[in-house]
């Protein structure tokens, strides 16, 4: 009987290849590629001149239609008329925002033009795709000026195979980059982040045999630390082949044979693991090969779970001591653009003691989830599901289902990842409960092997902090933000009168709480914005929550100061959001200190 996870992927897998996008690659960074990373030349485009002509019809909806800017035409003819010229325009680079790298686009929201030369080499019987590991927001692309598809989100990967479109020789590839925002769109209108446009991350042309290798789960069973099971997903001609798995460390092969839709379930039996941990981040090597194609993979094993007000790692009772943070890197400002970038993020966590950190508010980078595992942190992933989202519209909902069953296809190999969070600070009605509600239904039916949640919100009574929102049932933990001490509650030393009504049964964890400090400006406790403040607003937060029964983990908010147009103080602020522990320019404030000692003894402390 074919599983419900192994039924979407299916299902995903021939819906999605029918309109030229096909659904993830698992591991694609790891096939033969050919970067297109660097230098791209771009045309900014606020009237959208080069997708529609002067009726407001897009270019690429007619054939007869010429003019669209993804032609990428050079004149030939003296007296031809071509208004655009890439050749000639500027560059940026690739990945990054847009936004850190010219003056006039530090504000911009709306389309630019990209465009790339490279040569390739297409060889017979291999397929190619060209992959792009996320840009900001709306993407259309075209190869040599037919066009490829469409993608909307900005935080996850997409890709076009371009076996047939792909010259020996010179290729243009050109993608039509927007960041408008739109109230229908996920995230939507408004956020306390930057936003930041452009190819932000990796883009490469893969090369891949005829039948390849398209997915594939290796991971431990729910609740069962012995047993690995998962599904290889093989595309291309020759379906019914046999697959080997592989892990040399502890001696174990074994073969399955896929299906006439190239599928297979992987279940096996396995001895003598080390299982994955902070505290020792084991990762095996995994080689999966099929009859026509070989992945190699680093993976790590370890169970999650929840047992009452417990949340069990490894069957272990642990305690999340995590920290919040964007995909921002505050010393450009701007998105990551390199490993480096996001080493030094991940570093600065470990520093604080955590062994848990919040990639807060949308799939941050795979290389992030990967430095994860390397290091030893445990996520919790989350989409972009953030404040009022159009809850009626059935397309804002297929969309924000897309961002998260793409998230999970990406990152279900990685032990890091043990919560898929559904969404941030939504405000409660029966269309938000229930657009909430089936986002966790569809994150259960692809992974049922990790928890689900999601940061709720909460009201008060008196001095009493009530968490009782309706979508808290469904979830594995009771997690929310609470800024008593910021935007709430008086001063640091008033807030200790408040105690929390939490209605579920369930492991605790404070997604935020957190209040801002200009690095660098003293006075005393009750001065906001001070870095005294901060701190004195740590250690009140400490009382409070370490009087919840069940308090299991907390990440405060945040990690790094980050930008942000709704921040306009002159002096404290600048558009930025200074909730940091660490400033935009890498020093750390007074309660970073204050926080890494808490964890430091909660280390030692909780078992
Ligand atoms: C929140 C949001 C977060 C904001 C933060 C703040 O509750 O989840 O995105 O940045 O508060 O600083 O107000």
């Amino acid at each position: 009987m074919i599983k419900i996870s192994s039924f979407f992927t299916i299902f995903l897998f021939f819906f999605l290849s029918s309109f030229g996008q096909q659904p993830i690659i698992q591991n694609i960074a790891s096939r033969n590629n050919l970067s297109l990373n660097g230098k791209w030349n771009y045309i900014i485009d606020p009237y959208e001149n080069g997708f529609y002509d002067y009726r407001r019809e897009a270019f690429d909806q007619s054939k007869s239609k010429v003019g669209g800017y993804y032609d990428d035409k050079r004149s030939v003819d003296k007296s031809e008329l071509i208004e655009y010229n890439f050749d000639k325009s500027p560059t940026l680079k690739v990945p990054a925002d847009w936004n850190s790298q010219e003056e006039r686009l530090s504000l911009y929201e709306g389309t630019v033009w990209y465009r790339k030369l490279f040569m390739a080499k297409p060889l017979t019987g291999k397929r190619y795709v060209i992959y792009f590991a996320a840009a900001n927001y709306e993407s259309h692309v075209y190869l040599n000026g037919k066009k490829l598809g469409m993608h909307k989100g900005g935080f996850t990967p997409f890709q076009f195979e371009v076996t047939d479109l792909l010259k020996a020789g010179e290729n243009s590839l050109v993608v039509k980059v927007d960041n408008t925002r739109k109230k229908d769109e996920v995230p939507t209108i408004n956020t306390d982040w930057w936003n930041y446009g452009g190819i932000t991350r990796d883009v490469f042309l893969a090369e891949l045999p005829d039948t390849y290798i398209h997915d594939y789960k290796v991971q431990l069973a729910k609740g069962n630390a012995n047993f690995i099971d998962g599904f290889v997903q093989l595309n291309g001609i020759t379906k019914s082949q046999k697959v080997t798995i592989n892990i040399p460390e502890i001696a174990l092969s074994f073969s399955v044979n896929t299906d006439e839709k190239g599928y297979a379930d992987i279940k096996q039996a396995v001895k003598k693991l080390t299982y994955w941990s902070p505290e020792n981040p084991k990762l095996y090597q995994v080689k999966i090969s099929s009859e026509t194609d070989e992945v190699n993979d680093k993976i790590g094993f370890r169970t999650i779970e929840t047992k009452g007000k417990d949340i069990l790692l490894n069957g272990k009772s642990v305690f999340l001591r995590g920290i919040s943070l964007h995909d921002e890197n505050p010393l450009i400002p701007g998105r990551p653009r390199s490993e480096g970038d996001l080493r030094m993020l991940l570093t600065w966590a470990k520093e604080l003691n955590c062994n848990f950190v919040r990639l807060a508010h949308y799939p941050h980078n795979e290389e992030m989830v990967r430095l994860a595992d390397e290091m030893g942190l445990l996520v919790w992933a989350e989409v972009p599901v953030y404040w009022t989202i159009a809850w009626e519209n059935p397309d804002t909902y297929n969309n924000a289902q897309n961002q998260l069953s793409d998230l999970i296809t990406r990152d279900k190999n990685r032990a890091s990842v043990i919560i898929w969070s559904v969404g941030n600070e939504t405000p409660l009605s029966d269309p938000r409960n229930k657009f909430m509600g089936n986002l966790v239904d569809r994150a259960r039916s692809l992974d049922n092997t990790r928890l689900v949640s999601a940061a709720l919100e909460l009201h008060r009574d008196g001095n009493k902090v009530i968490v009782d929102d309706v979508l808290g049932e469904k979830l594995d933990l009771a997690s929310f933000n609470e800024y008593a001490g910021w935007y709430w509650g008086g001063t640091p030393k008033e807030i200790t009168k408040y105690y929390f009504d939490i209605k579920y049964q369930k492991p605790v964890v404070i997604t935020e709480f957190g209040g801002d400090a200009l690095a660098g400006f003293h006075a005393d406790a009750d001065t906001k914005f001070s870095e005294e403040y901060q701190q004195a607003l740590y250690e009140s937060q400490f009382k409070i929550l370490s009087s919840i029964d069940g308090l299991r983990g907390m990440t405060p908010w945040i990690l790094v100061d980050f930008r942000s147009p709704r921040r306009p103080h002159p002096i404290y602020q600048e558009f930025w959001n200074r909730k940091g522990l660490i400033s935009d320019t890498g020093k750390k404030k007074k309660a970073f200190f204050t926080l890494s000692d808490y964890y430091n003894k909660l280390s030692k402390s909780f078992n």
